[in-house]
């Protein structure tokens, strides 16, 4: 049975990359779980259902996207970027979903490293479908949203993103200390839109004092945007005796942990899988020393200070040959400005 041609590998490639888009377009939404992509394809290589992972307790990514095709998904393909899941927890089994629906092939990006959900791949092999992983296409022009939370499974830990603003030769602010509008309007709008997709933004209680900053994601015109970050201070100082300074953060409400193992091991209890790190230089360098940042968002502006306070406020390593090196990821022109991404 079933001499149906397989979907060409371009359909399955573009179906792939649409299935990328759509696990990008829930993250930040979706912790403790992953933010899933999923494509059905007809039999004729269509795409005839998209589908993405509902918050916590809802729907999966393959059944929405399997509501959304309905009879026609009979025959078909899906392409999803995690191996469906294989345990009813508080969803029934996607591998179950995919066979009642009468799917033929599946395609999925990477394997569940949840010892629970894991083992579709192997169930609907069993079943008769035709199953392969298969690798993100390069230069798609679309992020892989899943690794944050891949390391937090396998780390039992949150995804930690060191982000800052510097200028071309390397400070964060002048000696006065004023430091805000050192990058454009394109890169603080893109700053913005990166924190609606984290689960925590952290900052340290000198942060907190120096600045008083809102962490808050804000659209363009200043209203806040839908998901908003957990607020989380680092260290020991007391903020609800400050007097004047850390005024929105006292307004709006944060979580304080004593050190930055503590904040992690907190925040994952408390379901974060994604955080950012916003600064100041004392706590972007205990989370280096510490061993504990995956990625750094560099926005690097076209100024110039000779002098002023740095990324990090203490030598990491004596020697160059000890200094901990990352890899390029991406890079983003935003206005005068660039987004340098790199991973550890
Ligand atoms: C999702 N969305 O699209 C897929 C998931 O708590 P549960 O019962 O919803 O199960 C969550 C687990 O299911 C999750 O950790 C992952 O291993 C697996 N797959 N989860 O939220 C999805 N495909
Ligand atoms: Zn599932």
């Amino acid at each position: 049975m079933g001499a149906k041609p397989a979907i060409a590998e371009s359909v399955a490639r573009s179906a792939l990359v649409e299935a990328m888009r759509a696990g990008d377009s829930v993250r930040g939404l979706t912790s403790p779980n992953p933010p899933v992509g999923a494509v059905i394809l007809n039999a004729e290589g269509e795409i005839v259902g998209v589908g993405a992972t509902q918050p916590p307790g809802s729907a999966h990514a393959e059944i929405m996207a399997l509501r959304a095709a309905g009879e026609r998904a009979r025959g078909g393909t899906a392409v999803v970027t995690l191996e469906p899941c294989n345990h009813t927890g508080r969803t029934g089994p996607c591998s179950q979903a995919l066979i009642a629906a009468g799917i033929a092939a599946v395609d999925y990006l990477h394997a569940d490293p949840n010892p629970v959900a894991t083992g579709g791949a192997a169930a609907l092999a069993a079943a008769g479908l035709k199953v392969r992983q298969v690798s993100a296409p390069d230069a798609a022009g679309v992020s892989d949203a899943l690794i944050p939370w891949l390391l937090s499974v396998r780390e039992q830990r949150p995804h930690v993103t060191l982000k800052f603003a510097q200028t071309l030769d390397g400070f964060t602010a002048a000696i006065d200390g004023t430091s805000q509008w050192i990058t454009g309007t394109q890169a603080r709008q893109w700053v913005h839109a990166d924190r609606a997709r984290r689960d925590a933004i952290i900052i340290g209680t000198g942060t907190a004092f120096a600045d008083d900053p809102s962490l808050t994601a804000r659209y363009p015109d200043g209203s806040l945007s839908e998901h908003q970050p957990r607020r989380v201070v680092i260290g020991r100082r007391d903020l609800t005796a400050a007097g004047d300074v850390a005024r929105n953060l006292r307004r709006l409400g944060y979580e304080q942990y004593p050190s930055v193992e503590e904040a992690l091991v907190g925040l994952y209890a408390e379901g974060a899988r994604d955080v950012l790190v916003e600064g100041g230089a004392g706590l972007a360098s205990a989370f280096l020393e510490a061993d504990l940042v995956d990625a750094i968002s560099a926005y690097v502006a076209p100024v110039l200070l000779g002098a002023g306070r740095g990324v990090l406020d203490r030598a990491l390593v004596q020697t160059l040959a000890l200094a901990p090196r990352f890899h390029r990821v991406e890079t983003i022109a935003l206005g005068e400005d660039v987004l340098i991404e790199y991973a550890r």
